[in-house]
């Protein structure tokens, strides 16, 4: 069994966005698409004789035929083991957990998250480091630049290597461990959460509803919440991860969860819903008959942190992407502790997470997490709450109603608008930047503008600046609306527009959001000239 060394040509297109390479499953199966991305992020990393790499997916979709590829060509680098989730599964969060708790120097994760699979679905691959968090951009940015000038592929001819029995073999000397992908991750979830009382609230009849969304996080939900919390069966729906996600789009927000949406909405609801996404760092999360909007759900558990055994001893700080909202600010600044915002993706968390200037840290998309790994995590966000409504004796709907007296309500909603032509939404994007300047002080649709920018962040432990990340258009009473284009999608351009309006008056916090945020959005057309240039009457989800 040789190592190889073959020929390829380079790809142009192999640039990360928000969180790794996300293409086609047609385009990331053409001859050395992949091998390409995976020997310019092999040449870029240092020599790895002796170290440990993490390797796998969220099951969808050619992550099977992916795994091979890379153990293969793990070993023609070098690496003395790679661990790999049986059958190739491991949830992002598990991954985080796993390169943590085993001192690997980092992992590959196969995923596009929240985004559709199947063979006309999306795929995607990501570099994760010693900190078991995403690559940052110095990382990322290099591996680019080195897809552009791959020339050979060093792998090893040797064949497939079963994935599906744990225990050991070896490819050239590397060995590939195959190890039960929730062992690690319940076991850190059992030292953050009082798993006693949880298990003493279920016994007492409390009933969720978790939807794994036929996605990887079933595993893991089963195990813990049936397994050893003492749910009843039946308590995980959609719990097998399939290659397809059931052909529907693993993405927890009341427009694709509407399943859940509905049983937490019917007669002799659960007390509780909860939906996880692809590769299960997302979480949303439902009362009965109410739904948790995601920023609100990071200030109810930063507020609540103390109650938790994990986060006894207090948070060191928060942090959030700079479209959440300001929910959690205002917690922070009643808790005495720094808040910290970032820009969107959950790589720009990690330095502040390992430097210890924060403990929780969020994005309005539906992720939430801590320091205990360093990728968002839906599980660990659903046991975090089921842990506050056991101690507190409280509902889901009580305890964000309890941060809406006390802080005001930060009436939210994010609208996108999906495969727009790539020139037309740089178009929107120009048309904005142009305005920066000149909009503050100004009335516009007859809101009082305060100040536009585009935001620039400088990272606070190691002073990278990360600049271009977002206009944000903030109005004299605090509401402010942002623009930026995603960096996720694989279709044309996606815009993002997110609204936020403080309010404080707690007779009318029951007001519907969409028409409390009308000001903001007529703001938003004329800035942008969203219908004009795009062509589209309204946004094609509203979360
Ligand atoms: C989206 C979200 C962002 C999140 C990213 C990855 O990115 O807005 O908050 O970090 O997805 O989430 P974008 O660039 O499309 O807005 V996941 O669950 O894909 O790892
Ligand atoms: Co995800």
């Amino acid at each position: 069994m040789p190592i190889l060394t073959l020929p390829t040509t380079p790809f142009t297109d192999q640039k990360p966005g928000t969180s790794g390479l996300r293409k086609k499953v047609s385009v990331f199966s053409q001859k050395n698409y992949l091998e390409n991305f995976v020997q310019a992020l092999f040449d870029v990393l240092p020599d790895a004789t002796g170290l440990t790499l993490v390797v796998g997916g969220d099951g969808r979709f050619y992550n099977r035929v992916a795994v091979q590829t890379i153990l293969r060509m793990a070993a023609a680098k070098g690496y003395a083991r790679v661990l790999v989730g049986q059958g190739g599964i491991l949830s992002t969060p598990a991954v985080s957990a796993v390169i943590r708790a085993t001192g690997a120097s980092g992992g590959i994760v196969l995923s596009a998250s929240h985004n559709p699979g199947g063979p006309d679905g999306d795929f995607g691959i990501k570099y994760n480091i010693a900190n078991g968090g995403p690559a940052p951009e110095k990382v990322t940015d290099a591996v680019f630049a080195r897809s552009r000038e791959v020339r050979e592929l060093r792998t090893s001819d040797a064949a497939d290597i079963s994935l599906d029995v744990l225990g050991s073999s070896s490819i050239e000397g590397m060995e590939v461990l195959v190890i039960d992908p929730v062992v690690q991750y319940a076991d850190l979830m059992r030292k953050l959460f009082d798993f006693d009382a949880i298990r003493a609230l279920f016994a007492s009849g409390f009933r969720l509803r978790f939807d794994a969304m036929h996605a990887v996080g079933g595993p893991y939900a089963k195990a813990i919440l049936e397994g050893e919390l003492g749910a009843p069966a039946g308590t995980v729906v959609n719990a097998v991860p399939l290659e397809d996600f059931g052909g529907l789009h693993p993405d927890p927000n009341p427009v694709n969860a509407e399943d859940l949406i509905a049983h937490l909405f019917a007669d002799n609801a659960p007390d509780m819903g909860a939906a996880s996404d692809g590769d299960a760092d997302r979480n949303m999360v439902v009362g009965r008959r109410f739904v948790v909007s995601p920023s609100d759900s990071l200030a109810v558990l930063a507020a609540h942190a103390k109650l938790v055994p994990g986060y006894r001893a207090g948070l060191a700080g928060v942090a959030r992407s700079m479209p959440t909202s300001t929910a959690v600010d205002r917690v922070a600044a009643s808790l005495g502790i720094p808040c910290f915002e970032t820009p969107t993706g959950w790589k720009f968390f990690g330095n502040l997470l390992d430097a210890d200037r924060v403990t929780l840290c969020g994005e309005e998309s539906y992720g939430t997490g801590s320091s205990h790994v360093r990728e968002k995590d839906g599980l660990w966000a659903v046991l975090f709450w089921i842990n506050l409504l056991a101690v507190t004796g409280k509902s889901v709907e009580a305890l964000v109603r309890e941060l809406w007296t006390t802080h005001g309500r930060c009436v939210y909603s994010r609208h996108d608008y999906e495969a727009i032509p790539t020139d037309k939404a740089d178009t929107l994007m120009a048309g904005l930047r142009g305005q920066l300047a000149t909009l503050p002080g100004t009335t516009v649709a007859g809101c009082a503008i305060a100040f536009a920018d585009d935001f620039s962040y400088t990272d606070p432990v190691d002073g990278s600046v990360s600049s271009k990340q977002g206009i944000r258009i903030g109005l004299k009473d605090g509401s402010r609306v942002v623009f930026r284009l995603s960096g996720t999608g694989t279709e044309g351009a996606t815009l993002r527009v997110y609204l936020e309006r403080h309010e404080p008056d707690a007779t009318r916090h029951d007001l519907d959001a969409q028409l409390a945020l009308q000001p903001l959005v007529h703001l938003a057309e004329t800035v942008a000239q969203i219908r004009t240039l795009t062509g589209m009457d309204q946004p094609s989800v509203m979360t």
